[in-house]
């Protein structure tokens, strides 16, 4: 008899510009990854789910290619190859760390389990993954290029493997590690006045979010803001999702464990 492992996944995320350095092309930040290996160790989490994203590797070869506007011609096609080539190769840095220190990861793609329509999942072979979890794997997935039932292929982010994922799994919560401590109330970079948000609700997200559209905000909020309104639908689902600094010790493995840390929650209400 098999032992199962139970219990809801936690989904966690490792942001491109986390465990690249998203200045250079093609260049893992080796120092980030093999922490965060260390600190995914330590936690010792019974049920986990890992996505990373694709930084300096993936996404310079897709923008090349143009990938996300879907298939126009078949120079597309090599440039399909090659995204998901880059991906494979930080995958597998991340995949060795991991394996290092002795986690049971096993990485799976997914070009080979999702397809999408208009770039949004609406197949994904779940079975294996599900067993994987049951056994006490840890899955790791990847932002990827896919292919689109309507447009021939699509960038997948990552953003939406974990929202997908948490809703379909019924995950305990969401960890975002991306490189900023959380959402602000405005660009901490422009504006003096901005703070950290310890903790948000959707609706309140919702106006935050006219706010700093409003004041045309850089990458720290706007692209944060973009990334949460990804995750909308699982908050949505009563999936708590808590943004963390990744480029800092030990905040991801506090929020692993569940215990007090420096960053953003976000509640449904
Ligand atoms: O970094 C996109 O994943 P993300 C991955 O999570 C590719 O947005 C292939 C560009």
């Amino acid at each position: 008899m098999v032992r199962e492992m139970n219990g809801k996944p936690i989904v966690l995320k490792l942001g491109g510009s986390v465990i690249t350095n998203k200045k250079k092309p093609s260049t893992p930040n080796l120092r980030a990854i093999e922490r965060l290996a260390n600190e995914i160790s330590q936690a010792k989490i019974s049920s986990l789910i890992l996505v990373h994203g694709g930084g300096s590797f993936g996404h310079p070869v897709a923008e090349r290619y143009s990938l996300a506007e879907g298939f126009r011609d078949r120079s597309q096609v090599m440039g399909f190859s090659e995204t998901h080539r880059a991906m494979t190769e930080l995958n597998s840095l991340v995949m060795e760390a991991l394996i290092s220190h002795n986690i049971p990861a096993v990485e799976v793609q997914p070009s080979s389990c999702v397809v999408t329509k208009a770039g949004r999942i609406t197949n994904m072979e779940l079975n294996p993954l599900k067993k994987m979890l049951k056994m006490g794997f840890v899955p790791v997935l990847y932002g990827d290029a896919v292919l689109d039932s309507e447009k021939g292929f699509a960038i997948l982010s990552g953003d939406q493997l974990v929202s997908s994922l948490a809703i379909t799994l019924d995950a305990k919560r969401i960890i975002m590690g991306v490189d900023e401590d959380g959402l602000y109330t405005a660009d901490p970079k422009t504006d003096p006045s901005a703070h950290l948000i310890d903790q948000i609700t959707l609706e309140e997200l919702k106006s935050l979010k006219h706010t700093i559209e409003g004041s045309k905000a850089t990458d720290v909020t706007g692209g944060m803001l973009r990334k949460i309104i990804e995750l909308t639908l699982a908050i949505e689902q009563d999936i708590q999702t808590l943004i963390v600094n990744a480029t800092k010790s030990q905040r991801v493995y506090k929020a692993l464990k569940g215990e007090k840390v420096i960053g953003t929650i976000i509640k449904k209400g």
